[in-house]
């Protein structure tokens, strides 16, 4: 294993600071609290943790609409908070990474009231603005992610301005030089602070059609998706252009040793890759998220997984996600059982995996009430079902009531479910038990964590792959379906089973049975 950088070895833990673990009774997570915790995620056994935003920020978006791109949010804590958080990290083993958000910035981030401030200032340029179309509408036919026109008519100039969001996150404009140099400004002073790498919000969005020719309607338009997705997003993501600005960053990370450099990308695998760069000069990882909406099912899944991994170049280190702040969490998507075999296949799937807080507990999406609702995303579009708070709510840590250890104060959102850290990690069969045994197992297996992937199948409900390395073969069966099938294998031992008590059990050659919703790893 030596010869992999430690991000290729590595779990990510992604953090969502509003929610983990809140020091001061507001209700809102902060530094010290994720500090708090860090010996438990450590003990957990994952080996990097990816905070969401914790710069300042209005909150319109949650920290994703920066105001000061080289600070602390005060609600989060200071910049003296986060460097105690980095260094008892950096003495834990975890690396630290930063989520840098440079599509766009607040609408209070003093580059933006300049720019607006007039149509000469010199910072005019630095985001997008357009006269109006002839009829004095928006220049053109562009939507916004959460809704309604991405253009905001700004009186005082008498022009308009691009926002891929929210009104409140205007888009900055990558192709002026300026803004290349001020971002990367930015990269340099985290980097220098000693964060070990970043993942960039909306990679793909970076650039926009220079002409701004409007968006083709979209064909397969199904009624009751996003407003968005009316139109082919042709001239508003995955620009050509986008390569270079990937292989820039990756250049000045590059000066400053092994710092990774993750990029948040929804495309299609054949476009997702071009991240990579021809000759390994783009995006260390750029976010494989063909597991949030692939169908639970073992033949969708062997296809996902043989058409990934078969698209990647030779110096392309793969990826999987299984959860993340935007998407409803997987024990929503596929149920409790499901999920323990969901662990595993993301644990064991070759690449680095990345795991979102609060999936190693179960915890399912909470039930958001009206008056409860924060998410911009709901807020603009309500009933749309694009909200994000069920997926974000807060840790739960204990069984305390009413706020499961994770606030003293009413928290920003309300807890999801019963479960939590305490109940679960005495129980040798809690999901919790699973997550620590399999993030172990696969620290201890170089099959897992270098290992080659192959003779991926899916047999009825059941997907099997193998992992091997040097001397080592093992053969994973994930039993998908709801009843009890046999698995042809080598003969082996199970060195784990989501049903604990099957640890340890002996495979023959040829037929062996494996219970519903189990999932097994076989030395074979
Ligand atoms: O998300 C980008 C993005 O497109 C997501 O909004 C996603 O497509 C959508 O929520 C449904 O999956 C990033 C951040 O992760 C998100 O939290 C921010 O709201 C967004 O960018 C703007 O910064
Ligand atoms: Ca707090």
């Amino acid at each position: 294993m030596s010869k992999l950088v430690w991000w290729q070895r590595s779990v990510i833990y992604q953090i969502y600071p509003r929610s983990f673990q809140d020091s001061n009774g507001d209700g809102i997570g902060d530094l010290p609290g994720i500090r708090a915790r860090l010996d438990e995620v450590a003990a957990l056994g994952v080996d990097a943790i990816w905070l969401s935003p914790i710069y300042p920020s209005p909150m319109a978006d949650f920290g994703y609409d920066v105001a000061h791109y080289c600070d602390i949010d005060p609600i989060f804590g200071t910049l003296d908070d986060f460097k105690q958080l980095m260094d008892h990290a950096h003495a834990l083993g975890l690396k630290v990474l930063l989520d840098f958000v440079p599509n766009h910035s607040s609408e209070r981030h003093p580059w933006f009231v300049q720019s607006r401030s007039s149509r000469d200032n010199p910072k005019r340029d630095w985001y997008l603005w357009r006269d109006p179309a002839p009829d004095g509408g928006p220049p053109n036919n562009w939507l916004s992610r959460m809704g309604g026109s991405a253009w905001e008519w700004d009186a005082a100039t008498g022009q308009y301005y691009y926002h891929a969001f929210l009104r409140e996150q205007p888009d900055l404009n990558w192709r002026n030089p300026q803004v290349r140099r001020a971002m990367d400004d930015v990269l340099r002073f985290w980097l220098d602070y000693g964060v070990d790498g970043f993942r960039v919000d909306v990679l793909w969005l970076l650039i926009k059609d220079a002409w701004f020719r409007d968006n083709p309607p979209n064909p397969a338009y199904v009624a009751g998706e996003p407003e968005h997705h009316r139109q082919l997003q042709t001239y508003t993501e995955d620009q050509p252009e986008v390569h270079e600005i990937v292989r820039s960053m990756r250049a000045t990370l590059n000066e400053y040793g092994e710092r990774v450099l993750i990029g948040e990308i929804y495309l299609p695998v054949a476009q997702l890759i071009q991240y990579y760069g021809a000759n390994g000069e783009g995006a260390d990882m750029p976010f494989n998220f063909q597991l949030l909406n692939a169908r639970w099912n073992a033949a969708e899944l062997a296809a996902t997984i043989r058409d990934y991994d078969s698209a990647l170049p030779e110096h392309a280190w793969p990826n999987w996600v299984l959860g993340n702040h935007d998407n409803p969490r997987v024990a929503s998507r596929v149920g409790n059982a499901q999920a323990r075999v969901a662990a595993v296949l993301l644990l064991t799937l070759r690449g680095t995996p990345t795991l979102y807080y609060g999936d190693e507990i179960g915890m399912t999406d909470g039930v958001i009430a009206a008056h409860e609702v924060r998410d911009p995303a709901e807020l603009r579009q309500p009933g749309s079902g694009q909200g994000r708070d069920p997926e974000r709510t807060p840790m739960q840590w204990d069984s305390s009531l009413p706020n499961a250890g994770f606030s003293s104060g009413q928290p920003w959102l309300p807890i999801a479910t019963a479960t939590s850290v305490c109940d679960q990690q005495g129980d040798p069969s809690s999901m919790l038990s699973l997550y620590r045994r399999l993030l172990s197992l696969r620290r201890r297996n170089a099959a897992l964590v270098q290992g080659a992937i192959g003779n991926i199948a899916a047999d009825g409900q059941v997907l099997t792959y193998e992992r091997w390395f040097a001397d080592q073969r093992l053969f994973i069966a994930l039993n998908m379906g709801d009843a009890d099938a046999d698995v042809q294998s080598r003969p082996g031992v199970a060195l784990l089973s989501t049903l604990t008590a099957r640890t340890g059990v002996v495979f023959v050659a040829g037929a062996n049975r494996i219970a519903a919703g189990e999932a097994v790893i076989v030395a074979v």
